[in-house]
């Protein structure tokens, strides 16, 4: 089903004429109420009137999340708080955390994003939606819920955390749709292992992932574990929290942007120059409809490309590529590039690895070190040495092999590397200590 078939729906011809409306008030809006932005504005020369086309968009300067740092905790608000009917907040790893906020009818309209996000995802008012999504400052669990609501569906506010009763209550209550982060889906698979509860034991369907990055291998690692269809939606706090942008259950293949309210753009990560279509690079959003916490050009630091050929579904959005890493998330080791989504693609290909794992890099003198600790399963572990180290050995030419970048292996014991109850820390970095 598609929720809101007018939009989701339109011709480009209509799209890009109401996009275009929608950025000149809003640039205009935020022009005349935030003296941070009409400096920075003022600053590169332009003003609202200049923004004669959306190509004219990248006349605007980008906000980055130190530019919302710098205005902690409301400075970056268009409305007085008194019109502020929720705050969210992201805690990041450094310094102060990023501040969002949202007015009556921002919450109004994210509920009806994440509404469309269901719909895309095969949910309907049918479903019981168990949402497992932290509730809190974090976006994820009453972002869902609202949208799971609006959907007219049965929502369990389940939270993160005490996985055991989480399993207990989705088979009581006969859950079919889940919503968590899949780090979190793989940790509630292996925990039915444990208490010998079976995919046929519940009712789920479907679930609906975000809020990290995950490969298509541990896509199918889930979809097999919990004997459903793995959906994977996208979105940001400082957006607006889960609902920018959602996979079709139809084809699962690249996420598709609600682009009546997001304008999006790929630029180049170091000069920053807008790319043509297609072109992989960082993806920039500008809220086209927001009010309390509206943002312009705002650098995602997620790396992705825009997909525009049509899709099976009948929406006319255009799609983004999975997001398979962010640039701050990339580790340089002895100069390659590596993304930890680039070694869990590896992991979870070889035969008796579960995809469960830690990335530890280090410096020993003037040399990086790379050492991946990772579970294998109970019968692999319990094999002879021999085979432990054929096992190592081969994921380490694998991953050399993809690389070009040789490193340590650890295997582990089943269950000993920290389970997730939200987003998974697949990264220590000493050299940042
Ligand atoms: O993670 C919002 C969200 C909640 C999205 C629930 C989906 C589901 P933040 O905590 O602000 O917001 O983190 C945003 O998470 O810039 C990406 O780096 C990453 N991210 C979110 N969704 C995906 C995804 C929420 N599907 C940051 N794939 C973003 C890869 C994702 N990375």
């Amino acid at each position: 089903m598609i929720w809101d078939e007018e939009h989701e729906t339109m011709p480009r011809e209509a799209l890009e004429p109401l996009q275009l409306r929608r950025l000149q008030d809003q640039v205009a809006r935020i022009y005349a109420t935030v003296p941070y932005y009409r400096a920075k504005m003022d600053e590169v020369n332009v003003s609202p009137g200049d923004i004669k086309t959306l190509a004219d968009i990248n006349k605007l300067p980008f906000t980055t999340k130190e530019d919302l740092r710098k205005n902690y905790p409301f400075g970056l608000f268009t409305v007085p708080l008194e019109r502020v009917v929720r705050i969210h907040a992201s805690s990041g790893t450094t310094g102060k955390p990023t501040v969002v906020g949202y007015t009556k009818r921002d919450i109004t309209l994210w509920a009806n994003l994440m509404s469309r996000t269901l719909a895309a995802a095969g949910a309907t008012s049918k479903d019981v939606i168990h949402n497992s999504y932290g509730y809190g400052l974090f976006t994820g669990g009453m972002g869902a819920h609202y949208g799971a609501e609006n959907l007219g569906a049965t929502v369990v506010p389940a939270s993160g955390g005490n996985s055991k009763r989480q399993i207990t209550i989705m088979r009581d209550f006969q859950a079919t749709v889940l919503l968590s982060t899949p780090s979190y889906a793989l940790n509630l698979a292996d925990t039915m292992a444990d208490m010998g509860v079976t995919p046929s034991d519940l009712a789920l369907r479907v679930g609906v992932f975000g809020a990290e990055p995950w490969s298509e291998s541990m896509r199918e690692e889930i979809e097999k574990k919990l004997s459903i269809k793995a959906i994977d939606i996208y979105g940001l706090s400082e957006i607006i929290g889960p609902g920018v942008a959602a996979e079709c259950h139809e084809r699962q293949s690249g996420l598709h942007i609600m682009e009546d309210h997001f304008l999006p753009e790929i630029v180049d990560p170091e000069t920053f120059d807008p790319l043509p279509l297609g072109a992989k690079g960082e993806l920039v959003f500008t809220t086209l409809t927001k009010e309390a916490f509206p943002v312009i050009r705002y650098r995602t630091k997620d790396f992705s490309r825009l997909l525009t050929d049509p899709c099976i579904c009948g929406r006319t959005f255009y799609r983004m590529e999975k997001v398979t890493g962010r640039s701050d998330d990339m580790l340089i080791i002895r100069g390659v590039n590596v993304f930890p989504s680039q070694i869990e693609h590896v992991l979870v290909s070889i035969e008796g690895v579960e995809p469960h794992y830690q990335i530890i890099v280090d410096r020993k003198g003037n040399m990086d070190t790379m050492e991946v600790h990772v579970e294998v399963s109970e019968a692999v572990f319990s094999d002879e040495i021999k085979k432990l180290e054929a096992l190592s050995k081969k994921i380490q030419y694998d991953i050399k092999d993809l690389l070009g970048v040789s490193c340590q292996i650890k295997l582990v014991e089943p269950k000993s590397i920290q389970r997730s109850e939200g987003k998974a820390q697949r990264v220590i970095d000493k050299r940042k200590i």
